[in-house]
C-alpha cells in the first residue's frame, strides 16, 4: 500500500473552516478480478466499462463523504476515539452554521453510516439476490434522530468487510486496522483516514472489487 501523502503543516491562524481540511489524497488499489476476465479476452470492453463504472462510483460516495465534514471539527465528531485498532462504519458529527459572540454555532447532528443494503441482512447469504453476500450501503443521515431527519444513500453495494480483511480479530490485509467494514474511518497521526470498498457481480466478467483511501484533516 503507498504511504498517505500529506502536505507540510502550516499556521493554522486566520484559516476559514473550509481551509481547514487540508492535503486530501486519493488512491484507488486495484484488485485481480476483472483483470483476469479481461486478459482471457472474455468480454475485455465489458469489464473495462464495468471497472470504470465501480471506480467513479466509489470516488463519488468517498468524495461526498470527505466532503460532508469540511465544515466540522474533530470535538463535535464521534466515536471521540478513532484511533484504536478497529476505527468506525458509523460516524456522528455536526457542521458550523454560524459564529456569533467568538463561537462558533452548530448545527444539528448528521451522521455517515454504513447499513445493510436494500432488502440484504447479515446471514451469510445474498438475500436480494444481486450476486452479492451481505452488501451494504453507505448512508448519510441528517437531523439524526431530530424532527427533519433526512436519509440519503451515497453508495450501495459496499462490501460489508474491506478488500483482503474478514472478521476474525486480525489485521488481514495489512492496513493496521482490525477487522474494518467495507466503510471505515480511522484516526492516524491526526488525520482521518477513509477507506471504502465496494463491489459489483456480471455474469460475464465476475466480481468486481474497488477499494479507495482518503485522508482528512479536520479542524480541531
Ligand atoms: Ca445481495
Ligand atoms: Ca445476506
Ligand atoms: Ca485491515
Ligand atoms: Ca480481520
Amino acid at each position: 500500500m503507498k504511504p498517505i501523502r500529506t502536505r507540510p503543516a502550516r499556521a493554522t491562524a486566520g484559516m476559514t473552516i473550509v481551509e481547514t481540511v487540508l492535503g486530501l489524497t486519493l488512491f484507488v488499489i486495484m484488485s485481480g478480478a476483472a483483470i483476469v476476465a479481461a486478459s482471457r479476452g472474455v468480454g475485455a470492453f465489458r469489464a473495462t466499462s464495468l471497472n470504470m463504472s465501480v471506480e467513479g462510483r466509489l470516488q463519488r460516495a468517498m468524495q461526498r463523504a470527505t466532503s460532508e465534514l469540511l465544515a466540522s471539527s474533530r470535538d463535535v465528531i464521534t466515536p471521540i476515539v478513532l484511533d484504536d485498532d478497529a476505527g468506525s462504519s458509523d460516524l456522528t458529527f455536526q457542521c458550523a452554521i454560524d459564529y456569533q459572540a467568538d463561537a462558533i454555532v452548530w448545527g444539528p447532528v448528521s451522521r455517515l453510516v454504513l447499513e445493510y443494503d436494500t432488502g440484504e441482512i447479515n446471514d451469510g447469504l445474498d438475500n436480494n439476490g444481486d450476486g452479492l453476500i451481505d452488501e451494504c450501503a453507505l448512508v448519510l443521515i441528517r437531523d439524526d434522530g431530530g424532527p427533519n431527519e433526512k436519509r440519503v444513500v451515497l453508495c450501495h453495494n459496499v462490501r460489508e468487510f474491506a478488500e483482503g480483511e474478514e472478521e476474525n480479530n486480525a489485521d488481514d490485509n495489512g492496513n493496521g486496522v482490525e477487522d474494518e467494514r467495507g466503510f471505515n474511518v480511522h484516526e492516524e497521526g491526526g488525520l482521518l483516514v477513509f477507506r471504502m470498498t465496494v463491489e459489483e457481480q456480471d455474469a460475464e466478467v465476475g466480481t468486481i472489487v474497488r477499494s479507495l483511501q482518503t485522508a482528512v484533516r479536520v479542524r480541531n
